[in-house]
């Protein structure tokens, strides 16, 4: 069953005019592409097939709005994964983003997702400092564990949570095994539901 059953996509916005309307609470999830961004909603959300995983064309470059339940939604922010990608897109990116952290009162907190074997890359800290720049709450998903043996996926969240010192939280998860998975529901619930702030 859905944690979510009334959880539905609602719209793709390429441009801050795009936007739905900002009002109640929203979290957004944020991952280099290919990291398991997509992977880790469908399980979060529990459904099958919710954001589609891997390349669905057109809509990796968009920042695409989900409603989870009434004023409350999922926002699923587009990445890139490589060096390759265009200086212009890249600007196009970076402008999108800035333009919504900025302007999303009703933004509540920040899931990145990592792929554990790759640690944290260049786009998640530029993601980190854009949370950082209004005081976002981020929550880090170490995902992909269950391709490390038990001692390394441990290394690892220490050394995650080391360089991250207090600037988020971080658990292990892995959509193929749904390790983590009520400890990510909890945390977007609580994401969700805090009211004091803004
Ligand atoms: N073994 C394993 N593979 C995963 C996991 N999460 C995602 N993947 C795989 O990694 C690839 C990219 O996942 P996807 O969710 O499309 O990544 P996205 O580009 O960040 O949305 C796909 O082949 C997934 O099946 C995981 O937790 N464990
Ligand atoms: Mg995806």
């Amino acid at each position: 069953m859905s944690h979510y059953p009334e959880a539905q996509f609602i719209k793709s916005a390429n441009a801050p005019g795009q936007f739905v309307a900002d009002v109640g609470a929203e979290v957004a999830f944020a991952g280099r592409s290919n990291a398991g961004k997509s992977s880790a909603i469908n399980v979060i959300v529990n459904r099958r097939q919710f954001a589609r995983t891997s390349k669905t064309p057109g809509r990796t470059q968009l920042v695409n709005f989900f409603s989870l339940r009434e004023q409350q939604r999922l926002v699923d922010l587009p990445g890139y994964g490589f060096a390759r990608v265009a200086d212009k897109m890249r600007r196009h990116w970076a402008d999108l983003m800035a333009d919504y952290f900025e302007m999303r009162q009703s933004l509540r907190g920040m899931f990145l997702i990592v792929d554990i074997r790759r640690q944290l890359t260049e786009f998640d800290r530029q993601m980190l400092g854009f949370a950082s720049t209004v005081g976002l709450p981020v929550h880090v998903l170490l995902t992909k564990t269950d391709k490390l043996k038990r001692g390394q996926a441990a290394t690892a969240l220490l050394e995650v949570r080391r360089e991250l010192n207090d600037a988020a939280t971080v658990q292990h998860f892995s959509a193929l095994s749904r390790l983590g998975e009520d400890e990510a529901r909890a945390k977007l619930e609580e994401f969700l539901t805090d009211t004091d702030e803004q």
